[in-house]
């Protein structure tokens, strides 16, 4: 298992600037649903459309349906450091679906 094609342990961290807003999409071309859980920020959850999904909150998890395709947007608050994201089962992540984003000054 792994996240933009490579398990965790062979994945370059990805790198952000702090106070950068970012849309991440995150699709699913495995047999399972997957709960991708990011740490450190909250995000708002995006529909197909761009819109943000309604009624509108702030998420550390959003689902990602087989076969299917999760959106959110995440603004990089002054929080810098080496954040974890990964599957919520935790098999998954163990499994090697998991990665990590460096925000930087
Ligand atoms: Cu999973």
């Amino acid at each position: 298992m792994g996240i933009n094609g490579v398990p965790s342990w062979e994945a370059e961290p990805l790198v952000a600037a702090v106070g950068e807003t970012a849309v991440w999409t995150i699709e699913n071309t495995m047999e399972f649903d997957h709960p991708f859980h990011l740490h450190g920020f909250f995000f708002q959850v995006l529909g197909a459309d761009g819109q943000p999904v309604r009624p509108l909150a702030w998420k550390d998890t959003v689902n990602v349906p087989v076969d299917g395709a999760a959106r959110f947007a995440v603004r990089y608050d002054n929080r810098p450091g080496m954040w974890m994201f990964h599957c919520h089962i935790l098999d998954h992540a163990d499994a090697g679906m998991m990665g990590m984003l460096q925000v930087v000054r």
